[in-house]
C-alpha cells in the first residue's frame, strides 16, 4: 500500500525526504525522480537527481555539496584530464563506480527503473524510488540564441545565463515509468517537495500521464516552498522563475502549480503572501522550513504530512 507519493528534484528534495523518511515508513514512500537532468558523459549514463536521493537516502551523500559521495576522491578525473578530456563535470571516484554499474545493467537491457530499484537495494535505501520515465527526456535550456543541455547550463556554465525558455525534450512520446501512475491513483497524499519548480518539477510534470493522474487523484497535493524570503537557497531557481515570467516568491511557486495544489507550505519570511496564495484557493501553512540539520527536516516533513 502506497502511503505518500513525492515529486522530487535534487538537493532541496533529498534534505526534505531525509526528514520524510523518518516520519513515515519508508515502504510506503514512492519517490518519482526528476531525469531531465541526466547526462551520458565518458560513454556512462548519469543520473544525478536520482543519485542525490539515493546518496542522502543512503547516508553517503556529500553534505557540504548536496551531491556527490561524502568522502571522495577525484583520481579517474584527474586522468581523464591527463587525457586531454573535459573535466567540468566533478564525478568522483566512488561515484563512478555507480554510474559504470547503472550502464552496465543499461545495455544488459535493464530499463532506467529497474537499474534504480537494484542500486537502492545495493545502497540500502528502502523507500522506493522511481524515475520519472524509463524514455529519455532531456531538459534544454534556452538562453536567448543558446540552446544549452541541462549540465552544460547547470555545471559548465554556472547556472550564468538568462533562461528564457526551457524544454523537456521527448516528453511528448515519454510514458511514465512502471508504478508512478498507479502509486499515484493508490497515494493517500502527494507531496512536492522543494526542488526547483521549473527545473526539477515541471519535467516530471512535463510527462501528460503523470499530469493527468496527478489531476485526478483524490489524495491531497501538498507543497513545500524552495523559495524562502524571494530568494532560492541555493542554484538559480528564483533567477529562472523571474526571467521565465513568474514572480520569484513563495506566492510565484504556488501560482506555478495553480490548480494541482491543494495546500502549500511557506516559510515564515514570507507571511506576506499568505491571503495572495489563499485568494488563489490554495491552503497555506506558515512555517521555517530551513533544513540546517535533519531535526529540522523531521519537523517540516511532520507539518507536511498532518496538513490537511
Ligand atoms: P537541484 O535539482 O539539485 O537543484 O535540487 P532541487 O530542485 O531539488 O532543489 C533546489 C531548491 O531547493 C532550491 O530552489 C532551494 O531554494 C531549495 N532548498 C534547498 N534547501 C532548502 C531548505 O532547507 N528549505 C527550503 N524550503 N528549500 C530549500
Ligand atoms: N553539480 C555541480 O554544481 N558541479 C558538478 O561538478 C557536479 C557533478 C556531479 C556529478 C555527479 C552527480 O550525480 C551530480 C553532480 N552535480 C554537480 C550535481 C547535479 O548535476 C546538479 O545538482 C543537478 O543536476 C541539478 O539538479
Amino acid at each position: 500500500m502506497v502511503g505518500v507519493v513525492a515529486l522530487a528534484g535534487g538537493v532541496g528534495a533529498a534534505k526534505f525526504l531525509r526528514g520524510l523518511v523518518e516520519v513515515v515508513p519508508p515502504g510506503k514512500i514512492v519517490i518519482v525522480g526528476n531525469v531531465g537532468d541526466d547526462v551520458e558523459l565518458y560513454g556512462l549514463h548519469i543520473s544525478p537527481d536520482l543519485d542525490i536521493i539515493m546518496y542522502t537516502l543512503a547516508g553517503i551523500v556529500d553534505e557540504v555539496k548536496g551531491w556527490g559521495v561524502a568522502g571522495d576522491t577525484f583520481n579517474c578525473l584527474e586522468m581523464l584530464g591527463r587525457l586531454g578530456f573535459e573535466t567540468w563535470f566533478k564525478l568522483g571516484d566512488r561515484d563512478l563506480a555507480i554510474h559504470v554499474i547503472r550502464t552496465k545493467m543499461l545495455r544488459e537491457g535493464y530499463t532506467l527503473s529497474q537499474a534504480t530499484a537494484q542500486l537502492c537495494k545495493m545502497l540500502g535505501v528502502k523507500a522506493k524510488l522511481i524515475p520519472m520515465s524509463d524514455d529519455d527526456v532531456r531538459t534544454k535550456v534556452q538562453a536567448g540564441e543558446l540552446l544549452l543541455d541541462f549540465q552544460e547550463y547547470f555545471v559548465k556554465r554556472g547556472t550564468m545565463d538568462k533562461v528564457t525558455n526551457v524544454v523537456f525534450e521527448g516528453a511528448e512520446k515519454a510514458k511514465p515509468a512502471p508504478g508512478v501512475t498507479e502509486a499515484i491513483d493508490e497515494a493517500e497524499r502527494i507531496i512536492i517537495c522543494p526542488s526547483n519548480p521549473i527545473l526539477s518539477i515541471a519535467p516530471i510534470l512535463s510527462i501528460s500521464a503523470i499530469r493527468k493522474a496527478l489531476m485526478a487523484s483524490k489524495a491531497p497535493v501538498l507543497g513545500v516552498s524552495p523559495i524562502v524570503g524571494g530568494k532560492a537557497l541555493k542554484g538559480p531557481a528564483d533567477r529562472v522563475m523571474a526571467s521565465m515570467g513568474f514572480e520569484p516568491s513563495a506566492y510565484g511557486v504556488a501560482k506555478f502549480y495553480g490548480k494541482l495544489l491543494k495546500h502549500i507550505i511557506i516559510d515564515e519570511a514570507d507571511i506576506a503572501h499568505k491571503k495572495r496564495i489563499e485568494n488563489l484557493g490554495i491552503k497555506v501553512t506558515v512555517t521555517n522550513t530551513l533544513m540546517k540539520s535533519i531535526e529540522d527536516a523531521v519537523r517540516l516533513a511532520k507539518i507536511v504530512m498532518e496538513a490537511e
